[in-house]
């Protein structure tokens, strides 16, 4: 069997950033899932099946990457795939904090899984789906910062259809 890993994150909506870590991952693991799931502090913009669909469109190219979504643990969706490592982006120091306490957490809950950090690209250590809802909203120019599928999506949910 190959190594399979699993994404796992809101994705609302995903970003460069995000793709960034998604192609990093599909170069070092046989297999990768990249999963939506509930992040309980987190209102989200798009709904699941939207989030997919973004997801799908913008990592048709990669061969070895499928999406997924899930209601419940992480690491149950990662035993239910086989994938025994999980991947998680790094922007900032800001990150640690957080990732450490869900990492510890995924760990007491699941041994077996490992958690695997990469750094994004410089270009994209600033980027979140939140800056990028808010830049949206107010009409910015967000090109160089989500795929045109997404750029287009967030216009129709900001109505900035003009
Ligand atoms: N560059 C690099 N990486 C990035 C960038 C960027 N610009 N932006 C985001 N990322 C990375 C993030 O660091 C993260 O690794 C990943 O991309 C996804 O990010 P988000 O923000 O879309 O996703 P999160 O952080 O909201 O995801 C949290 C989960 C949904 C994974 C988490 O809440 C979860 O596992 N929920 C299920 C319940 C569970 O098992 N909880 C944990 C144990 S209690």
């Amino acid at each position: 069997m190959g190594s399979i890993a699993v994404c796992p994150g809101s994705f609302d909506p995903i970003t460069y950033g995000h793709l960034d870590i998604i192609k990093r991952a599909a170069k070092v693991f046989d297999k990768v899932y990249v999963v939506i799931l509930n992040n309980s502090s987190k209102n989200p913009l798009f709904t699941v099946d939207e989030r997919v669909q973004l997801i799908e469109e913008v990592t048709k190219v990669i061969p070895n990457v499928t999406v997924d979504m899930f209601q419940g643990l992480l690491v149950d969706y990662a035993k239910s795939v086989n994938a025994n490592a999980i991947i998680r982006g790094l922007r900032a120091v800001s990150d640690f904090e957080y990732e450490m306490q869900i990492t510890s957490m995924n760990r007491v809950l699941n041994e077996e899984i490992e958690t695997f950090f990469i750094m994004t690209n410089n270009q994209y250590s600033f980027l979140s789906s939140s800056i990028v809802k808010e830049a949206a909203k107010y009409k910015g120019a967000i090109s160089e910062l989500v795929p045109p599928q997404v750029e287009k999506a967030l216009k129709v949910k900001y109505k900035n259809t003009n």
